[in-house]
Parts: structure tokens; C-alpha cells; sequence
């Protein structure tokens, strides 16, 4: 019997199907648990899974007998990870910039792209032009390539409407994926993403008429679950940033920055004054920032998508997130400017051949410390009282999901305790 054949036991759609535990059997298992290295591997491993959650995992031989009499699934030797997380995706948007690609290709400069009407501008007016179904559907197809990569999670920025109202759309939208696939959505308001055109030369205008409001609305109508900011000359100064980071701990809203991707503001360190749960890019990050976020036990979001095709020749400082024990997660950025990826299993094998992570940390970096940047504590590892959000390969080792490029091995994908 295949994995396939388990039975539902979520609303999903508003359809509740009835939960019966399970035995997943014949399995080799890498938690991922922290501190059980390497991967958390277990050979010829046990799953029992029951109301959505795993209940008990380990060596096939140490089954307690309380579940001899539950149904038991054939999983043929295959290996079972943690489902995957994305905790970084601005996967809602209008439009797309391929044109600008080829304007790239064939030598324009990034402002000649803007002056032919190009750059975030243009995904600015695509997405402000855009109806919330069409910005709907076009998500769902992009959500689709995540989740047939056993992705169970992902985050989702605002941060391409840049007026109050399509900021709330953005949001709204983001939601919504929830109610059409099998994902769980976390939110993060990105208001302070760029400087909107009617309001060039005036970014702090912009910060106090438009991004404030619009994230206190948000916050009113349960639309934000985290705050964000884009701190670089190119967008917003850390006094601007600081500002909003203010509203969202009036607001008892968790922040994360984009910080350190094309030079150093001291964004890591003004995220981790804050008590950020992330702070991403890093690219020109240098030790004090490091330590600063261990110090507040915020994750280091590595995003080598949009270091590639920004073609950036800076790595990030992974021996120094290392050394100072900083968690570091992997993700897509997938955003229609810098990061057109909706590959994880990609976004891994670049974590490694470009920066030099291991494939075992590329791994932790998409499941367990991706959970852990959003906040959630509930999923990212296999273990007793986490949600069964599982990822079953046709692979013998865990390193192979990082290995190969432009390969998807995934079997099948659990949400919840729920095949889909
Ligand atoms: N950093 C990035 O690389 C993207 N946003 C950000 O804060 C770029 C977004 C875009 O070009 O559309
Ligand atoms: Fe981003």
C-alpha cells in the first residue's frame, strides 16, 4: 500500500474527513531534531501519526505495542524528512519582468530599465492593476510549484502595492492561499519596501501617511503576521525602518528585516535590538551584526536565488553564523525582480554550491530553522507532538535533495497527517 492511500483527517475546503492513526512503516527517517546530527537519521524507521500530528517516531524494532493494532502503510524504503518551509516569498504579485531580463542581457543599466518603465516600478503598477483573483491566480500556480516540491509552509510579504489598499489586498490574498491548497500561509507586511513613485524624495512622508496606516489596518483586520522592512540606500534608512519596527511592537507584532543585501546599514543589528525573528539577505554582513542576532536568537535567511541573479560576488558570512551558533534558514525570495525561483530543492543545491553549506544544513535551513524564522514551533522537525507535515522521497540520503539541480524526487507530501 502506498502512502497515497492514507486517509484525510483535515478541513480542507471546508470538507472534514475523518482521522484514523497510522503506521508509517519501511521508512529511513531524518528528523531533523536539533542536536541529533547527522539529519536525525534513523534506518528502517516508524512513524505513527494520529489527529494530524506524529505521536511517536524511532527504529522500526522499538514500536511500543500500543500501536499493534493500527493500519499500517508500506512506505518501501523510502525517506521521510520534515515537509519543507519557504520563509521567504514575495509570492504574491502582478505581472512579470522577463522583459526586463532580456533588456539586462543585452546590457541596460538598472536605471535605463527604470526609465523604459521597468524594475519594482513596474510589478508596483502590474500588481496595483491587478484584480485580487488575478493576483490570486497567479499565485496559486507559483504555490503549486512549492508544494509539488513537499513544501507545507511558506511566508508571504506584502510589499508590491506600496498605498494602503493594495498592501490590505496583497494580504488578503496571501490568506486566501490557505483556503485553496493544502499550505499554511504566515504573513508579513512589507510596506517598507520601496519608495512608491508619487512619493519619490519623500521616503519619511511615505513611512508616516501610507506604511503606518496601512499596517494598522492590517493589523485590525488579522492581515499581518509578522513585520518587514527593506533596509538600503535604494530603499529605506534604518532610522525609517526603526520607525516602523515601533508600530509593530505596539502592535505585539513579531519584526524580520532584508538587511545587508547590497551593503551595510547595521539592518541585522537594528532587527536584532528588536528581537527579530529573522533577518535575511546578509550578504555584506559583518561580525558585530553576527553577534548581535545570536545574542537575540534571530535566524540568519540566506537567499542565494537572488544572489545568483543579481550575479552578487559577496557571500554571505556562513562561517561566522557558524561560529557565533546563528540558526541559518534557506528560502526562495521568490519575487519577480531578483529571485524568479520557485525551487527549494534549488534554492538548497545553490546554498551549497555557492556559499558552501552542507547539504545537511541546507536541509535544516528549508525545514527546522525555516520554522523557526517564522515563528512556528510546532513543525520543521519529526518528532512526538509536532504536526505530521512530512516530505517522502525517492532518495536513499538526505544529501541527494540538496545534490541534484533541477531534480525533483518527491513521492508524495503529508499536511497535517494528511496525503495531498
Ligand atoms: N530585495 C530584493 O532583492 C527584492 N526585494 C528586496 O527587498 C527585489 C524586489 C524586486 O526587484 O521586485
Ligand atoms: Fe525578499
Amino acid at each position: 500500500m502506498s502512502a497515497h492511500n492514507i486517509t484525510n483527517n483535515q478541513t480542507f475546503k471546508g470538507v472534514r474527513v475523518s482521522s484514523s492513526p497510522k503506521l508509517l512503516m519501511n521508512l529511513n527517517l531524518a528528523s531533523m531534531a536539533a542536536g541529533a546530527t547527522p539529519y536525525g537519521l534513523v534506518a528502517d524507521a516508524a512513524i505513527a501519526v494520529d489527529a494530524g500530528k506524529v505521536v511517536w517516531c524511532g527504529a522500526r524494532d522499538g514500536v511500543p505495542s500500543e500501536f499493534d493494532s493500527w493500519q499500517r502503510d508500506d512506505l518501501e524504503g523510502r525517506l521521510v524528512t520534515p515537509a519543507l518551509i519557504d520563509c521567504h516569498t514575495h509570492i504574491v504579485f502582478g505581472g512579470n519582468r522577463a522583459r526586463e531580463f532580456e533588456m539586462r542581457l543585452q546590457g541596460a543599466t538598472y536605471e535605463e530599465v527604470a526609465r523604459a518603465g521597468g524594475g519594482i516600478v513596474s510589478t508596483v503598477s502590474a500588481t496595483r492593476g491587478a484584480s485580487e483573483q488575478e493576483l490570486l491566480n497567479a499565485a496559486l500556480v507559483r504555490v503549486d510549484a512549492l508544494l509539488a516540491e513537499g513544501v507545507t509552509a511558506i511566508e508571504v510579504k506584502s510589499g508590491y502595492g506600496l498605498d494602503v489598499d493594495t498592501e490590505l489586498a496583497m494580504l488578503r490574498v496571501a490568506r486566501k492561499i490557505e483556503g485553496e491548497r493544502p499550505v499554511r500561509v504566515k504573513t508579513s507586511f512589507l510596506g517598507a519596501h520601496a519608495v512608491p513613485v508619487e512619493y519619490k524624495g519623500r521616503a519619511d512622508a511615505y513611512i508616516d501617511e501610507v506604511c503606518i496606516p496601512a499596517l494598522e489596518k492590517a493589523h485590525a483586520e488579522g492581515l499581518a503576521d509578522a513585520v518587514d522592512g527593506f533596509c538600503e540606500g535604494i530603499a529605506f534608512m534604518s532610522a525609517q525602518i526603526e520607525r516602523v519596527f515601533e508600530k509593530a511592537g505596539e502592535l505585539g507584532l513579531p519584526v524580520k528585516l532584508h538587511a545587508e543585501q547590497l551593503s551595510n546599514l547595521g539592518g541585522a543589528k537594528l532587527a536584532a535590538a528588536h528581537g527579530a525573528l529573522s533577518a535575511d539577505h546578509l550578504e555584506y554582513l559583518d561580525e558585530t551584526g553576527v553577534k548581535a542576532m545570536a545574542e537575540a536568537g534571530t535566524v540568519a535567511v540566506i537567499l542565494p536565488g537572488a544572489f545568483y541573479t543579481l550575479r552578487e560576488t559577496q557571500a554571505p558570512p556562513i562561517e561566522l553564523f557558524r561560529k557565533h551558533n546563528v540558526a541559518m534558514a534557506v528560502a526562495t525570495d521568490c519575487n519577480p525582480g531578483s529571485s524568479p525561483s520557485t525551487s527549494l530543492l534549488l534554492t538548497m543545491n545553490m546554498a551549497c554550491t555557492l556559499f558552501r553549506m552542507t547539504p545537511e544544513e541546507a536541509l535544516a535551513g528549508a525545514t527546522r530553522n525555516a520554522a523557526r524564522a517564522l515563528g512556528l514551533s510546532d513543525t520543521g522537525t519529526v518528532e512526538a507532538g509536532k504536526r505530521a507535515d512530512l516530505a517522502v522521497w525517492n532518495v536513499e540520503h538526505p544529501a541527494e535533495l540538496a545534490y541534484r539541480i533541477g531534480f525533483n524526487p518527491l513521492h508524495s507530501r503529508m499536511f497535517a497527517g494528511a496525503v495531498s
